[in-house]
């Protein structure tokens, strides 16, 4: 199982807890924090997603990579009702962030995984991104999820190794079984995939990017937008996310395309990669 920590309701942690969360960390690459957000605010954000999702479905609208074979891509919504500082800006992640980057922790990133039912699993990899070690990455499902629903494989140990196809297939992966109200904190350079979603609703992860405010990264990424009106009622919300106030694009870009591209190359691509997977019998 991969190693879980219940948050401690008071704001104050033990040095004990703060170390052992650390060693972890250091070890495993990735780990679970149980009890961080109220599920409340996450079940409301989740019915508004699948509403949307729904709608985008049912227009038939192919966006490129990951519609076919199951995940795609996609932006949380960001008009200021659906905007929770529990969310974004969630003091006690970042007390925890600060202590895993040894250094006060900022927020890059607001976006989101859809596995759909029926998905096909994706191949291990590990996410290539620029300055892999400046980042941490925080994904927030929206309600229960477990083998039976799609919840994230990772293998554990393996943040500070090449990644390795053929090894992937070797080593024991873990799926991420997490209760609603709980984050996954993972290195990019974990290896990880999405996995099959059996059910019959799709499962929703949000995700966030964590690196040290005073890290290059942070300097070299944009903000994310959001309402002036958002800005004004979190007065606080600059402290902890890269962001500005701009009207939020509300109706473009929600799905965006992930692994291929959107033209009859990309159809293909997906539609090759949909079936060598389940040919291979790796469902
Ligand atoms: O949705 C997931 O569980 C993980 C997806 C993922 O790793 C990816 O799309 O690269």
């Amino acid at each position: 199982m991969i190693k879980k920590f219940k948050v401690p309701d008071t704001q104050e942690f033990s040095d004990s807890f703060i170390f052992e969360i650390s060693s972890v960390f250091n070890t495993d690459g990735v780990l679970i924090l149980e009890n961080l957000i109220d599920c409340k605010i996450l079940n409301k954000i989740k019915l508004k997603m699948e509403f949307d999702l729904n709608d985008f479905l049912s227009g038939k609208k192919w966006i490129g990579g990951g519609l076919i074979i199951g995940h795609i891509n996609s932006r949380p919504p960001m008009g200021d009702y659906y905007i929770y500082k529990e969310v974004l800006a969630n003091e006690i992640l970042h007390k925890i962030t600060s202590t895993l980057l040894k250094s006060k922790s900022i927020n890059l990133d607001y976006s989101a995984n859809i596995n759909l039912p029926n998905s096909t699993r994706q191949s291990f990899h590990s996410d290539d991104v620029e300055n892999i070690f400046d980042l941490l990455m925080i994904s927030i499902p929206l309600g229960d999820v477990n083998i039976e629903n799609g919840s994230t494989e990772f293998i554990p140990k393996t943040h500070k190794l090449k990644f390795n196809k053929n090894h992937a297939k070797t080593f024991l992966s873990l799926h991420a079984d997490t209760l609603n109200g709980s984050a996954i904190i993972w290195r990019p350079s974990t290896w990880h995939r999405g996995s099959y979603n059996p059910s019959k609703s799709p499962r929703i992860m949000l995700n966030l990017k964590h690196t040290a405010l005073n890290s290059n990264t942070h300097k070299k990424t944009p903000p994310l937008n959001f309402s002036e009106k958002t800005i004004d009622r979190y007065k606080n919300l600059k402290e902890y996310v890269n962001c500005a106030s701009k009207e939020p694009i509300e109706e473009d870009s929600v799905f965006s395309k992930n692994y291929f591209n959107t033209g009859l190359l990309g159809i293909t691509k997906e539609i090759v990669y949909k079936y060598k997977t389940i040919f291979n019998d790796r469902k």
